[in-house]
């Protein structure tokens, strides 16, 4: 796992979250939770040669913007690795929210890095073990996911922990994430 807090300027990141905002068709989506159906706490859009079945959404294929792919290029400056999906959170305010998960559900070639680049509010980002007695002993732990940051994870990261990023009483504005991920064809 790397961070990179500053991988972006202030002045990029305040650009890069207004164009993102204007220009992303972000969908709302919702999910079926214990027979009840409610709205995603965010919006998303997904953008990638290949279509992906995300939280019950199945998204098509969808060639990404020359702003993300100037992003998606400093990513792979800072990382060394090239990335052709790009996941896409809108979180509107402190009550927007993503639930547990892993990010381990395509097919990546072997190339499983994933990059996450956050801009606008900062956010506690949270792992725990997959693994319930794992957990037990080991908790969880946060990162703060600042404007401009990129977090990488890969191997145990990915596949054994979980990851979230919960909701917060603090009165706080927009941020997008965007998840950079290497994903081939089925
Ligand atoms: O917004 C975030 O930082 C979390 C995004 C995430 O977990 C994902 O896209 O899988």
């Amino acid at each position: 796992m790397a961070f990179y807090p500053n991988a972006f300027s202030a002045a990029e990141s305040a650009e890069h979250l207004a164009g993102l905002l204007e220009e992303i068709p972000w969908e709302q989506h919702s999910f079926t939770i214990f027979g009840r159906t409610v709205p995603m706490p965010r919006r998303i859009q997904m953008y990638g040669p290949h279509g992906y079945s995300y939280s019950g959404v199945q998204h098509p294929p969808r060639v990404m913007s020359p702003r993300l792919q100037a992003i998606a290029d400093r990513v792979k400056g800072l990382t060394g690795r090239r990335f052709n999906s790009v996941l896409a959170n809108w979180y509107r305010d402190g009550a927007d929210s993503m639930g547990w998960h892993t990010d381990d559900d395509y097919p990546h070639g072997g190339q499983p890095m994933v990059a996450s680049v956050s801009f606008g509010a900062d956010r506690r980002f949270r792992f725990r073990p997959r693994d319930a007695q794992q957990r037990q002993a080991l908790g969880s732990f946060g990162i703060l996911l600042t404007n401009g940051s990129v977090l990488t994870f890969e191997g145990p990261a990915r596949a054994q922990w979980q990851h979230a990023l919960p909701r917060t009483r603090k009165v706080i504005g927009s941020r997008v994430n965007l998840t950079f991920r290497f994903m081939c064809g089925p």
